[in-house]
């Protein structure tokens, strides 16, 4: 039988992993969707017979056939929802950011090991990308010699009214963060935000771009360009700078595609989301999601991945405030979670 899916939060996210489960992803079944905008959960609701629709996501996790949970409403709503899902022992899928703070991320890390096994996969999806997945197997390899820096840019067209500097980080750059502890299976140890003059037309509030400065427990360095409004298109790069050479992704060129030669210019196309670039990352994510819940397990991005990358959020929103490189304080490992600093895939 298929895995009974409640998924939390129809807007972009949800409506794109509800479509997925029911188009692409083997195995699965949205037998429930919940949104506080009970219109938009019922306009997604209508096309299946078998889902039912919710303005409440607590009514949604209990409603019949429930055997999974997805989360994609906005970070600050995860927690209660998790909490839930683990008194429940139903297996979630929770979209990043796991929760904004750190404090909310350790009340989720004590409740699912109350539980005694993990449930719950966080969704940092760049684990499940086809680039940063050779990305990783080239530096595993060791063949470029030791990672000593990584260069990223990660740039959005735009961002919603709502959208806080303090987001930039814990809603954005968590993915770097993320990359970088699963990437180089180390710690975040400080973080340092510099900005440059505030754009004059800048359509989100506070400086924009701005470069973020992480270090790690091996001593590597991580530069970010947060640009949450740049205009023109979707961008997420990184190089990685090694003792022997350098490895890029995120250029059009290590990515399929047509690439025109015309008056005078040559190049290829530009992304205009997240949906579009990351389409296959999500694909893998859901289906290893399916996979593990339907025998009650999480596997990929943990509890306490989803933990340490709001540790380092908090670090980095002092930084941002106050100037100051700060240093990031971060709670003992518990065993469930393993030894490394960043698990696989
Ligand atoms: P969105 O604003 O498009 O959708 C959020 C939806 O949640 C809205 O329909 C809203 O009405 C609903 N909602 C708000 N509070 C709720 C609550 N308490 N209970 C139920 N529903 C509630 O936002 P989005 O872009 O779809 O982002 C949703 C989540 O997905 C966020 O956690 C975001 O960080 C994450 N996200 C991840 C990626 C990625 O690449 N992995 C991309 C975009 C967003
Ligand atoms: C958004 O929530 C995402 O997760 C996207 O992947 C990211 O690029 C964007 O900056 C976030 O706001």
């Amino acid at each position: 039988t298929p895995l009974g899916v409640a998924v939390i939060g129809t807007g972009r996210m949800g409506a794109d992993h509800v479509h997925r489960l029911r188009e692409r992803v083997s195995g699965a079944e949205v037998v429930a969707v919940a949104d506080v905008d009970g219109d938009r959960a019922a306009a997604l609701a209508e096309a299946e017979p078998a889902c039912r629709s919710y303005s409440d996501a607590g009514r949604a996790l209990a409603a019949p056939g429930v055997d999974a949970v997805l989360i994609a409403s906005p970070g600050p709503a995860h927690e209660e929802v998790l909490l839930e899902s683990l008194e429940r022992g139903l297996p979630v899928l929770c979209e990043k950011p796991l929760t904004p703070d750190p404090a909310g991320a350790l009340r989720v890390l004590a409740a699912e090991q109350r539980f005694g096994s993990r449930l719950i996969q966080v969704g940092f999806m760049r684990r499940y990308d086809a680039e940063f997945l050779a990305l990783k197997a080239l530096l595993d390899r060791g063949e470029l010699g030791q990672p000593l820096m990584m260069h990223c840019a990660h740039r959005n067209v735009g961002m919603p009214a709502w959208f806080t500097e303090q987001m930039m980080i814990n809603d954005s750059v968590v993915h770097e963060i993320d990359c970088t502890r699963w990437l180089w299976g180390q710690e975040i140890t400080a973080v340092t935000v510099v900005k440059p003059g505030a754009r004059a037309d800048s359509p989100v509030a506070g400086s924009d771009p701005q470069l973020v400065l992480l270090e790690t427990s091996g001593g590597a360095l991580v530069t970010v360009e947060i640009f949450a409004a740049c205009g023109f298109g979707y961008q997420v790069r990184a190089e990685v700078v090694c003792s022997r050479g350098t490895a890029t992704v995120g250029t059009d060129d290590a990515r399929p595609g047509v690439r025109v030669a015309a008056a005078g210019r040559w190049g290829g196309g530009v992304d205009q989301d997240f949906l579009t670039r990351f389409g296959d990352a999500y694909q893998r994510e859901l289906q290893e999601w399916v996979d593990a819940a339907r025998s009650g397990r999480a596997t990929g991005p943990s509890t306490w991945d989803g933990y340490a990358a709001a540790a380092v959020c908090a670090a980095g929103v002092t930084a941002q405030r106050e100037g100051v490189r700060t240093p990031v304080e971060l709670a003992e490992r518990p065993p469930l979670y393993g030894e490394s600093a960043a698990g696989r895939p």
